[in-house]
């Protein structure tokens, strides 16, 4: 039997076809190219241990932060407080979600981007001309108690599980943010201060398995559009990361988080840290789930490079402007591998 075209989540088409679909077919030169894609041996991407970072070791740890963040945007970290239990209960509750009937998942069905929960499918389905092979669940999760009663009641204990995990990631990206504001030379609370009332989002992404990898990609190439993005992975390669032009394999290290570098802190640190592109992509046989945790300004939130960051050497590189207006024209743009901090440039900049 031919699969229903109409399914509006790509896992539920996927378990039922042995090809790509059209619709999900890359133009050729804008293909993974898997064969030329590097991996890193795992001393190569940055890996911080944030043992001691309130203790002697606070100086050392925050030089390291310092290197990572300006040198690639993107680095992981090791005892970073979240226990391996909490880890291990949202990937389950994450993998459990994704594997209900079809019925049930659909309850919480939205393509409205701009909604703060729900079910939807590659990345923005009003604005993209080619799909991409991923189902993703979209949460705002802070504060926590203005969201979560929108949240999917199924499994029954999803919202106590990833509520925690959600205060727990908070707690640890605040220490990040004191230590990255220390790490540009600028007061502890610096950045903290300059983000409104804070936001927190979360998706769950699910991957599955794909017949022609060649052809798609889970998440294009693209750079985040928030501050700092926490991203909890399981143990299925398939993170990518740019750097010196080459695309190169991030594979998963048990009990380590990924931190990486968003838009607003590089405008912050006025181009001393690098937001970095990178992708997600997808393989013939197995399922893959990531969990980012994409920390942000509020909407009204003033975002603008760090007064004592501009000097006549390094102008300020980026005008002001409110974390709303970046994130509606980031979506309206569509994934793309041009990034959306070049339209808030100053001219001669
Ligand atoms: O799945 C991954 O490893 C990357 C996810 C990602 O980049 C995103 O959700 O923006």
């Amino acid at each position: 039997m031919a699969p229903a075209a109409t399914k509006p989540l790509l896992a539920d088409l996927a378990s039922s076809i042995s090809y790509v679909p059209n619709s999900y077919i890359r133009p050729e030169a804008d293909r993974p190219n898997l064969t030329e894609v590097q991996t890193l041996d795992a001393s190569s991407i940055p890996l911080v241990d944030l043992q001691g970072l309130f203790g002697p070791n606070r100086n050392d740890i925050i030089r390291q932060i310092n290197q990572a963040c300006r040198q690639d945007g993107f680095f992981q970290i090791k005892n970073h407080g979240i226990p391996e239990e909490m880890v291990q209960a949202i990937m389950n509750i994450a993998r459990e979600f994704f594997q209900l009937p079809e019925s049930e998942r659909l309850k919480n069905y939205s393509d409205d981007p701009s909604k703060s929960t729900g079910l939807s499918t590659s990345f923005n389905l009003k604005t993209e001309k080619v799909s991409n092979w991923r189902d993703f669940l979209r949460l705002h999760c802070y504060p926590l108690e203005e969201y979560m009663h929108e949240w999917p009641t199924n499994p029954p204990s999803f919202r106590k599980e990833v509520g925690e995990y959600c205060t727990r990631v908070r707690e640890l990206v605040l220490k990040l943010l004191e230590a990255i504001s220390e790490s540009l030379g600028l007061e502890r609370e610096y950045i903290s201060r300059n983000l409104g009332r804070h936001g927190q989002h979360m998706a769950m992404n699910y991957y599955p398995p794909c017949p022609q990898p060649e052809l798609t990609y889970g998440l294009p190439g693209h750079t985040d559009p928030n501050l700092i993005t926490i991203l909890l992975q399981d143990d299925v390669p398939g993170l990518q990361v740019l750097r010196d032009g080459k695309w190169v394999a991030v594979n998963p290290i048990p009990n380590t988080l990924i931190v990486n570098i968003g838009d607003q802190m590089q405008v912050i640190s006025n181009d001393k840290y690098k937001s970095v592109l990178h992708r997600a992509v997808v393989n013939c046989n197995t399922e893959r789930i990531s969990i980012p945790t994409f920390y942000c300004p509020s909407p009204e939130a003033l975002i603008q490079p760090a007064p004592g960051l501009i000097d006549h050497e390094q102008p300020a590189v980026y005008r002001s402007f409110t974390y709303e207006e970046y994130y509606h024209k980031f979506w309206n743009k569509g994934l793309r591998t041009e990034c959306c901090l070049d339209m808030f440039k100053i001219p001669s900049a």
